[in-house]
């Protein structure tokens, strides 16, 4: 699949804030700070269309893109934000529930870990919530960069195993800073939407 145009549509903080049903959904989760607006500036390959900082955080509501006229990807906010408020990390949890419990065109969500690092018990809980709706299965390694290959296949075993990936899983690492992992993420995506 190439990206042909990729435009944001809206953001949204609750569920009357949605775009219009009727078109397919992928989402991206992870922590924050792992690399989901990267990640989806890459595939795009739009600098500016998703914002990214380095403080994490960023991402605080549910933004939506249309990609190709034709299908969404959806930029969750981050978890595991240490500074955020009592209040604040339950608006995110309520935010996400509604979101992935209640939408009928999200058709998978992409599950983005540090490459670098065991996945955190949020990672771990979260995937555990994906698998329970069915909405697990994609696995995306961040900023690959910053190991050696050594490293990375060490850590993907770690991550398998952390995560109790089933052998159909899929793992993609990938690198927004070498632009590395877009063909192998979107030929999946491509799968997921034809499936
Ligand atoms: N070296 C390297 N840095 C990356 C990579 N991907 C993202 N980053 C950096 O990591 C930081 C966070 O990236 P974001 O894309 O904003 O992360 P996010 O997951 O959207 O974070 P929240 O919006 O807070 O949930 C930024 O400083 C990025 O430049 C990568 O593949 N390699
Ligand atoms: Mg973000």
């Amino acid at each position: 699949m190439i990206i042909s145009s990729a435009e944001f549509l809206t953001s949204a903080a609750k569920k009357g804030q949605y775009p219009p049903e009727g078109v397919p959904e992928i989402a991206f989760a992870g922590r924050s700070n792992v690399g989901k607006s990267s990640l989806l500036n890459l595939l795009t390959g739009r600098k500016g269309l998703a914002k990214v900082s380095s403080s994490p955080g960023k991402t605080r509501t549910i933004n939506f893109f249309l990609i190709n006229g034709s299908f969404r990807i959806v930029d969750l906010p981050g978890y595991g934000y240490a500074k955020v408020s009592k209040a604040e990390s339950e608006r995110w949890g309520r935010m996400m529930e509604d979101y992935l419990e209640g939408r009928k065109d999200l058709i998978k969500v992409v599950q983005l870990v540090d490459s670098r690092h065991e996945p955190s018990a949020q990672d771990v809980q979260m995937y555990d919530y994906l698998r329970y709706f069915g909405l697990s299965g994609v696995v995306v390694l961040t900023k690959t960069d910053k190991i050696s290959k050594n490293e990375l296949n060490r850590n993907i075993s770690l991550i398998k195993r952390t995560l109790k990936l089933d052998a159909d899983d899929i793992i993609i690492p990938v690198s927004a800073l070498k632009k590395t992992g877009t063909e192998e993420l979107l030929a999946c995506m491509e799968g997921l939407l034809n499936s």
